[in-house]
């Protein structure tokens, strides 16, 4: 992106990220049905817009995040989810089209769902990590911001996992 604007943020921009089952094999609990449907495809889970901004303090960046629909076992398309590490930031996601959940932890387990839909804010606060989920039968789309010199944390959720829900 090399203007300042962007009109309509369901359209792609910046980097692009296409994220399939088999980058998220291990994310999902039904290991069977994982391999069931990677002998026959490796469909895309979700797909990620995001700005290209400097990583610096002074700096955010946002993406857009498309997630598609659909199940692995008993379990509905999620994003990976992630910590932020330190400085712990916060984020804020928005919704766009669609509707979902967002799953949001803290380093204690301390658990909240949220309903995710067009025009909902969600402030995801320091120390949390963010899931998303598609438990629904339509694209959803949302918006992410958050200070562009965060990195992110999979290690945590990949070993500890989120509490676990089944849609
Ligand atoms: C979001 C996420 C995006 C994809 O922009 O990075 O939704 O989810 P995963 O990173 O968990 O694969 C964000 O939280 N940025 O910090
Ligand atoms: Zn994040």
């Amino acid at each position: 992106m090399r203007s300042n604007m962007i009109n309509d943020l369901r359209k792609p921009y910046g980097k692009h990220l296409v994220r399939r089952l088999s980058g998220l094999k291990d994310y999902f609990a039904d290991a069977q049905a994982v391999r069931r449907i990677l002998s026959k495809s490796d469909p895309i889970i979700y797909e990620v817009y995001e700005y290209d901004a400097p990583k610096k303090e002074e700096h955010l960046t946002f993406a857009t995040t498309i997630l598609y629909p659909g199940k692995i076992g008993r379990q509905s398309y999620f994003t990976k989810g992630h910590f932020h590490y330190r400085p712990d930031a916060a984020e804020v996601i928005v919704g766009i089209a669609g509707a979902g959940l967002v799953l949001l932890q803290d380093r204690h387990k301390r658990f909240e769902t949220h309903p995710l839909k067009p025009q909902a804010l969600i402030y995801s606060r320091p120390g949390r990590a963010h899931r998303v989920v598609n438990n629904s039968k339509r694209k959803l789309v949302f918006l992410s911001v958050c200070r562009a010199d965060v990195r992110h944390d999979y290690e945590t959720i990949l070993k500890k996992g989120f509490k676990h829900i089944n849609q």
